[in-house]
């Protein structure tokens, strides 16, 4: 069965170039023309100030800054949560976390992660065609023989195989020779090969980058949630200890060294187990080494554009940048000014990496690839300087009060998100967008643009901004909800609502700020109600008995419970956060730290 599967999987590959023109047909329905590449790329607790375009007093976007001018900025852009998991899964299901059921972070040792109820961006536009040589695949295996598999091939791979001293190449009649004396294989032998193959086949096309953060035991690996390929960390890089461990607050040691004693435990430090980097399933360094990450995520972009490119098959890129979240990388890898501080450096190394990553699509396929730039959420405002800018959005009430008004909260610091769509020819150039935007709509937006239909049978939070983009329209979102990402509250709870210029909090207080203050817990049934035309600081809320409040109350109201009755009918799924140590990623279990480097 292996066998016939990988014949499959060859057959595809081998004619992609004839399969593709004919799948576009078939399945797109409406083809006219070609479909365009899809490129995701998301910055981890960058702050809406964190953008020169968006600040003028931020210096250090120049790249960012020229996309910006070449293509379409939104100033009033959403994260969908404010803190990594759960802004992540809305990003690649188009809910929010009461329908996907992420609603908080997982950890190193978590045995679940996005729900397999769910479908990811990547399923979708796998099946849709964008991988014409994997759709067999599909077929061929399913996903609980995928999983039951899955510890053999990890083991394997890990111990007995190394695939780029079997130097197999993506050229498919190489592939058919080698895979031949392969017949006779066991199953097992046979999901290692399917590993290799995926780690070396970058003519996939459906590719992570990434930061996960959306589990990584068993099924819940990105290549088991619609990723052919797969490189990067499998959670944030503050979750384990490195050789370089850059600038963080409180600062955090180094790795024990190979034989070194243990450490005692250090209060938000991860000190024991090392970071590790993912070449799809298989451990390819750990620790990683922040100071050349990306850099390697540069080569891999340009490696995978080139490509994919080159197999004339439309492609979608997730590249989840580990950027700006803490630590900071502490190498200068750019002309670094004496006095520099560190953030600022991050921030210049993070916008050249993008601006690599541009140029890339602009030398290989430019007129056919769209470029969607977005903040998962704002700056973590406890790391002090080594947090980013939330430019004009001071969450004042908040911050009088003592606490923080940025990541974790439901204040526009925390939320709001520099964001840019760049697509020459198609998006128009240099044009800021006021329109109401989130997140949520990458996944109903990209799902429009590559011609693919939603998953049935669920409610989406998301919608199709392709109009938007597309200049045709000013139209985003009338309501948006808010969930709660740990401050004050119950996980997921949406606290705060949107509505046109107006926002309502129902809950303040409790995410941390530099100085260590979490600001009192405050429920508020009669919400606070700003409005943010007139007060982006959210410094005063509108009077309640005036006649401004008595009229935008009601309508909250009706939209929350309209929302919280549609979630009731809904299809959601619940996210498995129970843990356990032994999940814990490490390549060696019989080093101190989890040691090993492979590349
Ligand atoms: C980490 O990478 C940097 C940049 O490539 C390099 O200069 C440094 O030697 C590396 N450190 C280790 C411990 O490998
Ligand atoms: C973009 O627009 C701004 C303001 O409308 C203008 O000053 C600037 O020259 C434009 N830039 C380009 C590259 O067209
Ligand atoms: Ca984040």
């Amino acid at each position: 069965m292996g066998w016939l599967f990988l014949k499959v999987l060859l057959v595809g590959v081998g004619f992609s170039g004839l399969l593709y023109p004919f799948v576009d047909f078939c399945i797109n329905g409406k083809t006219a023309g070609q479909r365009p590449n899809i490129v995701i790329i998301l910055a981890d607790d960058m702050g809406w100030g964190d953008l020169g375009a968006n600040w003028a007093e931020t210096k250090d976007t120049a790249n960012l800054d020229k996309m910006a001018s070449e293509g379409m900025r939104f100033v009033d852009f959403h994260a969908a949560a404010s803190t990594c998991s759960p802004s992540r899964a809305s990003l690649l299901t188009g809910r929010l976390g009461l329908r996907n059921g992420v609603t908080h972070n997982f950890e190193v040792s978590s045995l679940g992660g996005l729900p397999l109820s769910e479908s990811t961006l990547a399923e979708v536009l796998q099946q849709s065609g964008y991988v014409t040589g994997i759709i067999d695949r599909m077929n061929l295996q399913t996903k609980e023989q995928q999983v039951a598999l899955w510890p053999f091939a990890t083991q394997w791979v890990s111990q007995h195989w190394n695939c780029r001293e079997k130097a197999v190449s993506p050229r498919p009649l190489q592939l058919l020779t080698l895979l031949r004396e392969e017949d006779d294989e066991t199953k097992r032998e046979t999901v290692v090969w399917r590993t290799c193959i995926l780690g070396q086949l970058h003519l996939a096309g459906v590719h992570g980058l990434c930061k996960w953060h959306l589990g990584h035991h068993g099924s819940y690996h990105p290549n088991f949630r619609g990723f052919d390929y797969y490189f990067g960390i499998p959670y944030s890089h503050d979750m384990g200890c490195t050789d370089t461990p850059g600038y963080n607050h409180p600062p955090c040691p180094a790795c024990p060294p190979a034989g070194g004693p243990l450490r005692k435990h250090e209060r938000d430090c991860y000190v024991d187990v090392a970071l590790p980097l993912y070449e799809n399933l298989r451990i390819v360094e750990q620790p990683v080494n922040l100071s050349s990450l990306a850099g390697k995520y540069a080569e891999k972009v340009a490696q995978f554009i080139q490509q994919a490119s080159a197999s004339r098959r439309p492609f979608l890129l997730y590249v989840a940048l580990a950027h700006m979240h803490v630590p900071i990388s502490a190498t200068p890898l750019l002309p670094n000014p004496r006095g520099q501080r560190p953030y600022q450096a991050g921030l210049r190394e993070m916008d050249s990496l993008v601006g690599q990553i541009k140029d890339k699509v602009d030398s290989t396929a430019k007129e056919h690839t769209f470029i969607w730039f977005a903040g998962d959420n704002g700056p973590w405002a406890q790391k002090c300087e080594l947090a980013g800018s939330v430019g004009p959005f001071t969450g004042l009430w908040q911050t009088r009060q003592g606490g923080s008004s940025a990541k974790q909260t439901t204040w526009e610091g925390g939320h709001r998100v520099p964001a840019l769509a760049y697509w020459p020819g198609q998006v128009p150039a240099n044009v800021t967008s006021p329109a109401l935007l989130s997140v949520l709509d990458i996944f109903p937006t990209v799902v429009a643009l590559a011609g693919a239909s939603l998953p049935q049978g669920r409610h989406f939070d998301g919608l199709d901004a392709s109009d938007v983009l597309l200049g045709r329209s000013q139209m985003g979102h009338r309501v948006l909800f808010h969930p709660n990402s740990g401050a004050a509250g119950e996980y997921g709870a949406l606290q705060a609502v949107r509505l046109e210029r107006y926002k309502a909090f129902f809950i303040t207080g409790g995410a941390k700020a530099c100085d260590g203050s979490l600001g009192p817990e405050q429920r508020h049934d009669l919400p606070l109600i700003f409005n943010l035309e007139e007060d982006a600081a959210e410094g005063a809320p509108l009077p309640r008995g005036g006649a401004e409040y008595q009229a935008v109350l009601p309508r909250v109201r009706k939209v929350l419970t309209e929302v919280l009755q549609d979630i009731a009918d809904d299809n959601t799924s619940r996210a498995d956060y129970t843990q356990d140590p032994a999940v814990t990623p490490c390549c060696n279990p019989y080093h101190i730290a989890c040691r090993c480097q492979t590349v």
